[in-house]
């Protein structure tokens, strides 16, 4: 059985996470959606709602399971949990620049491949960061997020 990790904050998860969840679950059995704890910055929503909303978008998909993430390596969660890959999406050349080194050294760690799924043109320009700002400044964000997440964000107004 072909398992992966898709990591992520996920504060808050937005239609560009969920669009490479969906296609990461098309490639392997199972997929766990690994909701991380360890934050630099004050999470807007804390991990239980981020787990709560995550497991609420993919209870339609089949083999993805939502769990927290705690401090640590991402290798060792990925052994203890017996996957085989971790998928990224990739907005860009940032993101590649970034991501490559950490998934150099996650092989290096542990012999866990890291996938590249490239983002879709139609999310390449969403991060939880801009979905949390131009919330905040008034503006809608329906489009941009799942259901689950648009109902929590308007709650915290
Ligand atoms: N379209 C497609 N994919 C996207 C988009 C988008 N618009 N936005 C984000 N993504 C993907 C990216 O692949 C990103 O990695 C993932 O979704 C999650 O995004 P975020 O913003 O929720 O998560 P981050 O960037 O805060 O990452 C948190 C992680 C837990 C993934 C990261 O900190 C990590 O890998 N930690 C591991 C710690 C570790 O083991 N370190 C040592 C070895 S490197």
């Amino acid at each position: 059985m072909q398992s992966a990790v898709c990591p992520g904050s996920f504060d808050p998860l937005h239609n560009g996470h969920v669009e490479i969840i969906a296609r990461a679950a098309n490639l392997f059995d199972e997929v766990i959606v690994a909701v991380s704890a360890n934050m630099h910055k004050t999470p807007l929503f804390s991990l239980e709602q981020r787990i709560e909303m995550a497991s609420e978008t993919f209870s339609y998909l089949r083999g993805v399971t939502v769990r927290p993430l705690s401090a640590g390596l991402l290798t060792e969660f990925c052994k203890e949990v017996g996957a085989n890959a971790i998928v990224k999406g990739l907005r860009g050349p940032q993101d590649l620049t970034y991501e490559s080194s950490m998934a150099t050294m996650n092989r290096h760690l542990s012999g866990i491949e890291t996938v590249f799924l490239a983002a879709d043109g139609r999310h390449a320009h969403l991060s939880s960061t801009l979905v949390k700002e131009v919330h905040a400044l008034g503006g809608s964000v329906g489009e941009f997020v799942p259901r689950a997440v648009h109902t929590r964000l308007k709650e915290t107004n």
